[in-house]
C-alpha cells in the first residue's frame, strides 16, 4: 500500500488563483492540488489534500493523521501566526511535517514574520510560489526514505 501524505490548507487559501495573483499566483487549490498529488504518483504516494476556513477542523484532521498518514504538508495561512492549537496538535504527531508559505512571509508585514508551526516543522518552504508544495513533497519523501 503506497504511503498516504496529508495536505492541509488553512483559512482563506480556497481563494487561490481567484483574488491577489500579484502575491498568490494564477493556479487554484484545485490545480495545485492535482499537481501535489500527480507527484505524489511518481513518488509511490498517496496524497490526501484538505482545505478548511476553521482551526478545529485543521486541529481535528492532524490529529487524524496520527498512525495514518505518514507525513503532513501544511500552509496553515493566517493561523501560522496565531496557532498554538495547531502547533500542540502537530506536536502530537509524528511524522516528517514540513511548513508551505506561498509568499516569503518574512519579505512582508512584521506580524508574518514569527510562525507558531516552524517551531515543531521538520522544514519551512516560504517564497517559492505553490511551487513550494512540490517541493515540500519531495522533502517528505526524502525523509520518509532515510
Ligand atoms: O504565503 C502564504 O502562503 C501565507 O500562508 C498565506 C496566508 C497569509 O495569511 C500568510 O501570512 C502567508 C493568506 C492566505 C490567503 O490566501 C489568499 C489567496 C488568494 C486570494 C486571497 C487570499
Amino acid at each position: 500500500m503506497p504511503k498516504l501524505v496529508t495536505l492541509l490548507n488553512g483559512p482563506n487559501l480556497n481563494l487561490l488563483g481567484l483574488r491577489q495573483p500579484e502575491i498568490y499566483g494564477r493556479e487554484t487549490l484545485d490545480d495545485v492540488a492535482a499537481k501535489v498529488s500527480d507527484l505524489a504518483e511518481e513518488l509511490g504516494l498517496t496524497l490526501r489534500a484538505l482545505q478548511s476556513n476553521h482551526e478545529g477542523q485543521l486541529v481535528d484532521w492532524i490529529h487524524e493523521a496520527r498512525g495514518k498518514s505518514a507525513g503532513i504538508i501544511i500552509n496553515p495561512g493566517a493561523y501560522s501566526h496565531t496557532s498554538i492549537a495547531i502547533l500542540d496538535a502537530l506536536h502530537a504527531y509524528d511524522g516528517p511535517v514540513i511548513e508551505v508559505h506561498i509568499s516569503n512571509i518574512h519579505k512582508r508585514e512584521a506580524f508574518r514574520h514569527h510562525s507558531y508551526v516552524s517551531a515543531r516543522a521538520d522544514g519551512v518552504i516560504a517564497g517559492c510560489g505553490t511551487e513550494g508544495y512540490l517541493l515540500a513533497l519531495r522533502r517528505i519523501a526524502t525523509l520518509l526514505k532515510a
